[in-house]
């Protein structure tokens, strides 16, 4: 009877303690579901005093304060793309566990990469502050291995910055997880990309139009779907490197598209042979096909059905692909939606082939974060369309343009583009179910010298009213 009384009085005095700590901290805030502590996250110039002088007016490393819980720790995690993803609650920070040992302009690079992925769901990842590093090994230390694993405890002990060092250019601050100090540095360390805000940005999917304008062609018996694409104005390309120079295109004239990647019951009607290596349905794709072979299948279409099928422009491929979109993918800018629209190379492939699994030091996993279900080809239509209608315009088969290759958009028409009027290769568009994360968006370019047939491309049919 007499302990438990103790107990409780030891008890009630140390809640007296940790809530009179954390009222005496000027930075404590108590609204739930807020950072505790507000912290710089812009880089600066420090020089050593002005480093020293913050981490002791901040009390890391002060063992008195950890103990009164000034980053008394409240967190999610959860695992993305093979990395657990920590949502820190005391420090407003999201963060991850990724590599070790990086020279930091590799490391800018790397993070800019990562950014380009959208990581996460995100585009604002970046190293941490000092008073951030510092942070998050207060939280280690109060905190035992709460929420950072062994591999983190035991190896990783120094963490970059993005803080110069005032005397030093080419310098920047590093904090020493392990001795809780702080030194500049230029060579390789470990490192923790964060980013402020603990939620991921809602991603809004594609809505096809409710009253979508189509048509069907009957081939010897084989209907083939198509959809009509409106004329209008669309940003082709990106900013994000790949020669891919955004700036806006006018489609002048509406066309008729495939709803679908041309199939090998299509093929096989119009050829009379079937060329693919996937051979699970004729439902699928028709691949490997080359671009030579694909203008010998559209001179007999046009001759069985009296049509003027041909192959869509590079520029008439990304607009349709788009169908008003801005973002990487056609469904927004989160990689780990893809599975729902679009058969790309996803977890059950990198399961698949073990040359996947084989990753160069710290380099994030090129596959997308999801299951789709297929590690080759898919039937056409198996994943949602995009807001015009059209069906596996990401992944599955990459898709044949008509346009010769051009090396980069600059100097190219505006209105109605066609491409070079000579050239060594054709245009492929679209990625596919061998494409990772980087070469599975809307702006993607690629070109394959014309009488190049593999599994991975097919096509798609375009024709003028
Ligand atoms: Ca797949
Ligand atoms: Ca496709």
């Amino acid at each position: 009877m007499g302990k438990k009384i103790v107990i409780a009085i030891l008890a009630g005095i140390l809640v007296v303690l940790i809530t009179q700590t954390m009222d005496a901290d000027p930075d404590a805030g108590l609204i739930a579901g807020q950072a505790r502590v507000s912290l710089r996250s812009t880089p600066a110039t420090l020089s050593e005093n002005e480093v020293q002088e913050m981490l002791k007016r901040r009390g890391f490393y002060d063992n008195t304060l950890n103990r009164a819980g000034h980053f008394a720790n409240e967190y999610e995690s959860r695992t993305i793309y093979g990395n657990q993803v920590v949502l820190d609650h005391a420090t407003g920070l999201m963060w991850f566990q990724s590599g070790e040992g990086m020279g930091i302009r590799y490391l800018e690079r790397w993070i800019e990469e990562l950014n380009w992925r959208g990581y996460a769901g995100c585009h604002d990842w970046r190293l941490p502050t000092v008073e951030e590093a510092a942070s998050l090994l207060e939280n280690k230390k109060s905190n035992g291995d709460l929420y950072i694993d062994a591999k983190f405890s035991v190896g990783l002990a120094r963490i970059w910055t993005c803080d110069d060092v005032g005397d030093r250019p080419g310098h920047k601050w590093v904090v020493n997880f392990r001795e809780g100090s702080v030194h500049g540095s230029q060579v390789p360390h470990d490192f923790l990309p964060v980013r402020s805000g603990l939620t991921v940005p809602e991603i809004k999917p594609p809505v096809p139009p409710a009253n979508l304008c189509t048509k069907s062609v009957d081939v010897k018996g084989v209907k083939v779907e198509l959809v009509w694409v409106p004329a209008g104005e669309f940003m082709v390309g990106d900013d994000e490197g790949y020669n891919t120079f955004r700036h806006k295109v006018k489609i002048s004239r509406g066309f008729w598209m495939g709803k679908y990647e041309v199939t090998q019951a299509l093929w096989m009607k119009v050829m009379g042979g079937n060329p693919s290596a996937v051979k699970s349905g004729e439902n699928y794709p028709v691949e490997s096909v080359s671009w030579m072979d694909c203008q010998d299948f559209l001179r007999k279409l046009n001759a069985l059905t009296g049509g003027k099928f041909r192959l869509l422009t590079e520029a008439e491929w990304e607009y349709a692909c788009r169908a008003g979109t801005e973002g990487r993918f056609f469904w927004g800018m989160d990689p780990s939606l893809a599975c729902q629209y679009a058969n790309v190379s996803d977890l059950s492939r990198y399961r698949e082939y073990p040359y996947l699994q084989v990753r160069i030091k710290n380099s994030p996993r090129k596959e997308f974060d999801c299951e789709d279900g297929y590690v080759e080809s898919a039937p056409v239509g198996s994943f949602k369309p995009n807001a015009f209608g059209l069906h596996d315009m990401l992944g599955n088969v990459a898709e044949w343009c008509s346009d010769w290759a051009y090396r980069s958009y600059k100097d190219t028409p505006s209105v109605d583009p066609q491409g070079p009027s000579k050239g060594e290769r054709r245009v492929v568009r679209g990625s596919s179910c061998g494409s990772g994360a980087v070469g599975g968006t809307c702006s993607w370019r690629w070109s394959d010298p014309p009488s190049r047939r593999n599994r991975y491309t097919g096509f798609r049919l375009a024709e003028d009213e």
